[in-house]
């Protein structure tokens, strides 16, 4: 039987400082994937102008995303690396996606009521639709799998209903014309065009939080800068943001249930497991017992160690932005030649002329 070809697609927004959230809880996996799948890694740009971006600070943004990319061990070469605006067939699947997506599936984002906040009339219509651009990121390659944080969890959902509705809407066509991959939808098995693709949510980090808050997700566009290690702070900055991190007066336990209501005890452990690469077990069975005062310059040593050498490689690559801008236009090159063909096969399924 014939099946999709395995393809990992992910992305980060260039809406700030790459934190150590985005770092555990994609970037860092991502390198671990490239050995098993071919992957197409990009910054979304196009998802970052949904909330206003200064445009010098967002050609910055994106220049530093992509080097944090390569600096930890994206291999541009053997897969794809590029920015999201250089290949228009993101937006045009978007459009041909918008058509397909349900407002009462848009109604229920946790992220557009979060990010909206109270004014939801000032937000833009960008805000609203981004779930239907972030399927057609993920679709324009039919990928397979998309490594992702918890808070993406819903929108990969809706990336699968999507997928699902425009392979149920246009069955007949995509039969006739051939463009069908059988696959199992419910209990049936059908011709789809585009995958019901999986999330990879795995791994100790997986929702880095806030360092001054244990109950809000580390964010890039956190007014504190306390609240977030960003990838391109200094030895000093880590240092401190961990000294000054909150946390509550009791020391640390020495099991897992003991830092249940405990939201700042227990990401620091998860941060220090992640780090490490061990679970939060093994961490509380060394740090059970002890104070703050003890666990914090150790994770302050570890966070250090682990983020220098990223962060170093980062500067380096950043001082070469021609260099950075080769690798992305190479990228969007190759990407367009996967996506351009994905999009004339959905606009002929869709019955738009367009040869
Ligand atoms: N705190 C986090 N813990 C674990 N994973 C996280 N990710 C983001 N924050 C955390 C994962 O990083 C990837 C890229 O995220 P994004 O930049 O596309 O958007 P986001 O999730 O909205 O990240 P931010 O930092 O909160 O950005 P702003 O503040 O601009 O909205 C995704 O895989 C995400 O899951």
């Amino acid at each position: 039987m014939a099946d999709f070809t395995q393809r990992v697609f992910s992305g980060v927004q260039p809406s700030g400082n790459l934190h150590l959230g985005n770092y555990l809880g994609a970037v860092r996996r991502w390198v671990a994937l490239q050995d098993s799948y071919p992957c197409i890694f990009c910054v979304v740009d196009l998802h970052a102008i949904t909330v206003y971006q200064d445009p010098s600070a967002l050609e910055t943004a994106t220049r530093e995303v992509a080097a944090a990319y390569l600096a930890a061990g994206i291999d541009a070469k053997a897969h794809i690396v590029f920015n999201q605006s250089r290949v228009p067939e993101h937006a045009e699947l978007a459009w041909l996606f918008n058509c397909v997506v349900r407002l009462g599936w848009l109604n229920r984002m946790t992220q557009f009521k979060d990010k909206a906040g109270k004014d939801r009339e000032a937000a833009s219509a960008g805000l609203y639709v981004y779930p239907a651009l972030m399927a057609a990121d993920i679709l324009a390659y039919r990928a397979t799998h998309v490594p992702v944080g918890e808070d993406q969890k819903q929108h990969l959902e809706l990336t699968r209903d999507i997928a699902a509705k425009f392979n149920h809407d246009y069955a007949a066509r995509i039969a006739e014309r051939g463009l069908g991959v059988p696959m199992t939808m419910g209990e049936q098995e059908v011709q789809g065009f585009f995958p019901l693709t999986e999330p990879l949510i795995e791994g100790p980090a997986t929702r880095v939080m806030s360092l001054r808050d244990g109950t809000k997700k580390m964010s890039k566009s956190d007014p504190s800068d306390l609240s977030r290690i960003n990838l391109t702070d200094d030895e000093d900055q880590i240092s401190k943001k961990i000294r000054k991190a909150k946390t509550d007066p009791d020391g640390l336990p020495s099991e897992l249930a003991g830092l249940a209501g405990r939201p700042e005890a227990d990401n620091l452990v998860g941060i220090y497991a992640a780090l490490a690469g061990r679970s939060r077990e093994a961490v509380l069975a060394e740090f059970g017992g002890r104070q703050f005062s003890e666990f914090k310059p150790a994770l302050a040593d570890l966070a250090v160690a682990s983020l220098s050498p990223v962060s170093a490689r980062m500067r380096e690559h950043l001082a070469d932005p021609a260099g950075i801008d080769a690798v992305l236009r190479d990228g969007a090159e190759r990407a367009r030649a996967i996506a351009a063909e994905t999009i004339a096969q959905t606009k002929a399924i869709m019955g738009l002329l367009n040869d």
